[in-house]
């Protein structure tokens, strides 16, 4: 699933490979909207856009493709944190400069990336767990994880656990998909009967256990009480309705800022190594026109 919008591109354009992880989510979909729009050959780039489907080897071959195809930068959103020392090694030998978008990296090589843009997961974490501090610490907690060792999951978990872990009964990955996460709480209202508040690494995942609790016949946002991350339309809606109870924002329309950073990563110009995308946070209060404006 490859595609590439160089048929107009003049010689001037920036030649860019983005290995995107997957589709798994809404939050994922309106990334890879954000980015697609922002990196268009009117804005003088021009892309090659890979889908991995959520496989580590597919965008490893991606990312060999792209060394090959000797584009001027090479993003992407590398789905778990570990396993691209070789790749990494490899780009950087052929001397063309990594953007690292959303997720982060664990790797021995040095200096592998000039910047990276994305949320600070471990506070979103943080302040999922805050909400529940404060607002049900009594709650026996379901922690419902991302796919494990992604950067999303591994910091969300950290900064959750660091506050309220002493609360967490049980914990299970649903990937960040809907399906996966649907069945992910269907065998942990057997094995945790006594959870009463799931903690959700995204909204997707936390649509799919208020489709488990249903089917059990019990109610969501009341019964069983539900936190999540993300704040894609979908989820903002479940919480007007009030099945989730409070959600943690995760932004993920940054590609103009993700174009202005590439352009200067071409250029050679300095860049910042990190950009933080600013989150806010929301709880029922919440009205219908929020979930109405929102754009994804
Ligand atoms: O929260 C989730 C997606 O890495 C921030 O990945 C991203 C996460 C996002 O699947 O919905």
């Amino acid at each position: 699933d490859s595609e590439t919008a160089g048929a107009e591109a003049g010689s001037g354009s920036i030649t860019v490979g983005f290995s995107q992880l997957g589709a798994e989510s809404g939050w994922r979909t309106a990334n890879t909207e954000s980015v697609k729009k922002a990196l268009t050959s009117a804005n003088g780039f021009d892309l090659t856009f890979v889908d991995a489907q959520q496989k580590q080897e597919n965008q490893i071959k991606a990312l060999r493709d792209f060394i090959t195809q000797d584009v001027d930068v090479i993003a992407f959103s590398p789905v778990i944190e570990t396993g691209w020392d070789e790749v990494l090694q490899e780009i950087k030998d052929a001397g063309i400069p990594v953007v690292l978008v959303d997720r982060t990296v664990d790797t021995t090589v040095e200096d592998p990336f000039a910047t990276w843009i994305g949320a600070d997961f471990e506070q979103e974490g943080k302040t999922a767990g805050e909400w529940v501090a404060k607002n049900a610490p009594d709650a026996k907690v379901f922690e419902l994880q991302g796919t494990l060792g992604s950067g999303a999951q591994v910091d969300r978990e950290k900064g959750f656990d660091a506050g309220v872990g002493k609360q967490v009964v049980g914990k299970a990955s649903g990937n960040f998909t809907r399906a996966e996460g649907k069945t992910a709480v269907e065998a942990a209202l057997q094995t945790y009967p006594d959870a009463t508040l799931i903690f959700s690494h995204n909204d997707d995942m936390a649509l799919g256990a208020i489709e488990a609790i249903e089917a059990a016949g019990k109610v969501p946002g009341e019964d069983i009480r539900i936190v999540s991350v993300d704040g894609v339309r979908d989820g903002l809606q479940a919480l007007v309705d009030k099945k989730i109870n409070y959600i943690v924002e995760c932004n993920p329309v940054f590609g103009d800022q993700l174009a202005g950073l590439i352009k200067k990563v071409a250029a050679g110009e300095d860049v910042p190594k990190k950009t933080i995308v600013q989150d806010q946070a929301f709880d029922q209060t919440t009205t219908q026109s929020v979930v109405d404006g929102r754009a994804y």
